[in-house]
């Protein structure tokens, strides 16, 4: 059977930075997000006699089997294989419509649509907290984007990780002048990718232990700022949190420094703007972009004195979005 879906990229409000468990993808501490309209990954998959190996086709290009992208996506269609007892090989195509690899979470959406359309493809039918769990096995943060709105992963205590998965918090419907402007600063591809980056961090930054028991409070304080609707507290938690986890990342032997000048242009405007009253508050992850977390009402001005900025080549305007959803249209 051939299936299509879609699946949003999604944004950490409190971030993951650590992994306990390697291989099961289980963290250090639980992390929240909002899963984002217009960070989108569609991804056709057909389980058929035909193929005689797995094939990978991402943006165009074809990935070979020594590659790492080719890996993961073997490894997600062998967990989905394995649950439905099939020695099918697939073939897989799959498109992003932001940049892959720069810090748009393209990993999160990529996973979740594939976790999505296989098990599909593959006749299974998962609740979505199973589907959480399968999809952080690819991907870690992938779980959360199996979630509408707004989403919590836990971080579990059961060294099976099969208490690791993303719950909603609250859907669209909660808040819906919520809104996140990514600005791109680069599309290239980041240098060290969070996988690596991350199990660095765990074996050396002298923080680590600092990061991720802050950071599990942080989750849990989120939750409660979401559901209060507290955009003020909520933007200076996140805004805190992401400071942290890049502090974790730069003392990291050796460092990690995802920061570039457009990074720090940004963060400086925001800084400027929040001194002359405006509610809007910046997070990063694994690359150079920066989201600016604000309201609808600021949307107008933020984008008029963030487009000013010489090192933004771009603005993604981004709301609230759903979780997966299988589409008509195939990609072949
Ligand atoms: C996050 N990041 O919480 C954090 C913030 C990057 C910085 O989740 O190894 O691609 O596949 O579990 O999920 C990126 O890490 O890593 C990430 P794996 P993943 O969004």
């Amino acid at each position: 059977m051939k299936v299509t879906a879609k699946a949003n990229a999604n944004i950490a409000l409190t971030k993951y930075w650590g992994k306990k468990d390697a291989a099961l993808k289980t963290p250090w501490n639980s992390s929240t997000s909002v899963t984002l309209e217009g960070l989108e990954t569609t991804t056709t998959v057909e389980f058929d006699k035909q193929y005689k190996k797995d094939v990978f086709v991402l943006d165009g290009k074809e990935y070979a089997e020594d590659t790492d992208e080719y890996k993961e996506v073997k490894e997600q269609l062998d967990i989905i294989r394995g649950k439905a007892k099939s020695k099918l090989f697939a073939k897989v195509v799959s498109k992003n419509d932001f940049p892959t690899a720069a810090g748009f979470a393209s990993s999160a959406s990529g996973l979740a649509a594939l976790t999505f359309a296989a098990s599909k493809a593959a006749g299974l039918e998962f609740s979505v907290e199973e589907l959480s769990k399968i999809s952080r096995m690819g991907s870690g943060s992938a779980s959360r984007s199996l979630i509408e709105g707004f989403a919590i992963w836990h971080k579990g205590s059961r060294a099976d990780g099969d208490d690791s998965f993303a719950e909603q918090i609250a859907p669209i419907s909660h808040w819906l002048d919520f809104r996140i402007l990514g600005c791109v600063t680069s599309k290239k591809a980041k240098k060290v990718k969070s996988r690596a980056g991350m199990a660095q961090s765990v074996k050396t930054s002298p923080i680590f232990e600092t990061w991720y028991t802050t950071a599990e409070k942080d989750a849990q304080q989120m939750v409660k700022l979401i559901k209060e609707k507290n955009f003020e507290a909520l933007g200076q938690l996140a805004q805190k949190n992401c400071i942290l986890m890049h502090a974790c990342a730069m003392t990291t032997t050796p460092p990690i420094i995802y920061w570039t000048d457009g990074t720090m242009q940004v963060i400086h405007r925001v800084f400027e703007l929040q001194d002359e009253g405006m509610k809007a508050y910046f997070t990063i992850d694994g690359g150079p972009q920066v989201k600016v977390i604000c309201l609808e009402k600021d949307v107008p001005k933020l984008k008029e004195e963030l487009s000013k900025l010489d090192l933004v080549q771009e603005i993604i305007d981004c709301k609230p979005g759903k979780g997966p959803r299988v589409v008509k249209e195939h990609l072949f």
